[in-house]
C-alpha cells in the first residue's frame, strides 16, 4: 500500500471520520492500490453485523434506518449506514438534503451515513456494498444498517448478502405484500409493518402471516412480524431486541456465511477478468473492429467470442494459473 493509502488507513484506525470518509470514496472510485487497500482492511473486517432493510418505495425505511440506529447507539452500539438510493448517480442533492434533516431528527451525530447510487458503481452495486461495509466493519462499527429499495435484482442481491434482513411492508399499496420484489419475501428474517399507525395495518399483517402458512418450507424458522411507527420512534425498542435475540440465537447464517464468501469470490474475480480481458481488446482496437465486422454483416458476436476465449484458454494453458500468482 503506498504512503497516501497508508496514511488514510492509519487515521481511519485512529478514527477520523474524513479519513474514512474518503477511504470509502477512494475504494468506491477504483482509484489505483484500492485493491491491495482492500487485501489491508480485510482482516480487520468481520466483527460487524450486517442488516439489510428493504421494502417498497416511500415505505419508511429511511426513517426506520435511522431509528435503529439510534435505538443501537443508545445501547452503546458503534454504528455505520448504506443507504442506496433508487435513483439516478444524479440526484445527490436532494439525498443530501434528506440525509440532514435524517440525522436531525435522531440526534444521529456519531453515526457515519454513506449513501450509495444504484447505477453506475464502478465496481458493480454489490460489490461496492459490501466494500464499503466491510470498510465501516474495519473501522469499528458494530452494526451496518443498508438500506435499498426492495424492487430491482441489484438491490436485492444487496441485502441478500446481509445476516439479517429486515423486510418493511407498509398498509394501502393496493396489492401491498405482493408489490415486493419475486424472491425479497423468502430471504425476510423479519417482516415489519411500518405506518401501524394508518388503516389497514392489521390488514398487512394478516396477509403475511397468510403468505407464511402457504410457505412450503415450514421447518425454517418462521421470520416475526413486528409493527412499527418509525416517524414516531413505535415499536424499535421491540425491534432491535428481536433482531439482537435473532443474531445471538440462530445458526442458520453460518452456512450462509460459507455460500456468501464464496459469491463474493466469484464476483469479485468476474468483474476483474472481464476488466483484464476488455482492457486488452480495447488496446488493441480490435473490440471496435469486432463491433464494425458485426454492423457490417461480416461476423456474428459469437465467433467472435468464442476466438476471444480460444486465445485466452492457450494463455491458461501455457502459465499456471490455478494458484495465487
Ligand atoms: N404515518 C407514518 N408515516 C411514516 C412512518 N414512517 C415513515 N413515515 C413517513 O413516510 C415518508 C417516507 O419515509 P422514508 O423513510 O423516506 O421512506 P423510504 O422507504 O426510505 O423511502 P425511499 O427511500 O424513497 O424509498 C416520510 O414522510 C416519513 O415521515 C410511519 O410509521 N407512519
Ligand atoms: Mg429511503
Amino acid at each position: 500500500m503506498n504512503n497516501d493509502w497508508l496514511d488514510l488507513f492509519e487515521k481511519m484506525q485512529k478514527g477520523s471520520v474524513r479519513a474514512l470518509s474518503r477511504l470509502v470514496s477512494r475504494v468506491e472510485n477504483r482509484d489505483p492500490g484500492w485493491m491491495e487497500a482492500m487485501r489491508k482492511i480485510y482482516p480487520l473486517a468481520g466483527k460487524a453485523r450486517i442488516i439489510g432493510i428493504t421494502g417498497s418505495p416511500g415505505a419508511g425505511k429511511s426513517t426506520l434506518t435511522n431509528g435503529i440506529a439510534r435505538e443501537l447507539v443508545l445501547r452503546g452500539f458503534k454504528v455505520g449506514i448504506i443507504a442506496v438510493d433508487p435513483s439516478s448517480p444524479f440526484s445527490g442533492g436532494s439525498l443530501l438534503g434528506d440525509r440532514v434533516r435524517m440525522k436531525d431528527l435522531w440526534n444521529l451525530d456519531e453515526v457515519f451515513i454513506r449513501s450509495m447510487a444504484t447505477r453506475g458503481a464502478l465496481g458493480g452495486l454489490n460489490q461496492s456494498a459490501r466494500d464499503v461495509a466491510k470498510i465501516l466493519d474495519a473501522s469499528g462499527k458494530d452494526f451496518v444498517l443498508i438500506e435499498t429499495v426492495g424492487v430491482g435484482q441489484d438491490e436485492v442481491e444487496v441485502v441478500r448478502a446481509a445476516d439479517l434482513v429486515l423486510v418493511v411492508c407498509v398498509p394501502g399499496q393496493g396489492d401491498g405484500v405482493q408489490a415486493l420484489q419475486a424472491g425479497i419475501m423468502e430471504i425476510a428474517d423479519i417482516f415489519v409493518v411500518n405506518k401501524a399507525d394508518r388503516e389497514g395495518a392489521a390488514e398487512v399483517f394478516l396477509d403475511i402471516q397468510a403468505m407464511l402458512d402457504l410457505d412450503s418450507n415450514q421447518e425454517a424458522p418462521r421470520p416475526p412480524i413486528l409493527k412499527t411507527v418509525a416517524n414516531q420512534g413505535e415499536g424499535l425498542v421491540a425491534l432491535v431486541d428481536t433482531f439482537l435475540d435473532l443474531l445471538t440465537s440462530s445458526d442458520h447464517r453460518k452456512v450462509w456465511q460459507t455460500v456468501r464468501i464464496r459469491n463474493e469470490l466469484v464476483g469479485l474475480l468476474e468483474k476483474q477478468l472481464l476488466g483484464l480481458i476488455l482492457d486488452h481488446w480495447k488496446k488493441d482496437g480490435n473490440l471496435e473492429k469486432a463491433v464494425e465486422q458485426i454492423e457490417r454483416g461480416e461476423r456474428d458476436p459469437y465467433s467472435i467470442v468464442r476466438e476471444r476465449l480460444d486465445r485466452l484458454q492457450r494463455y491458461v494453458g501455457e502459465d499456471d494459473f490455478s494458484g495465487n500468482g
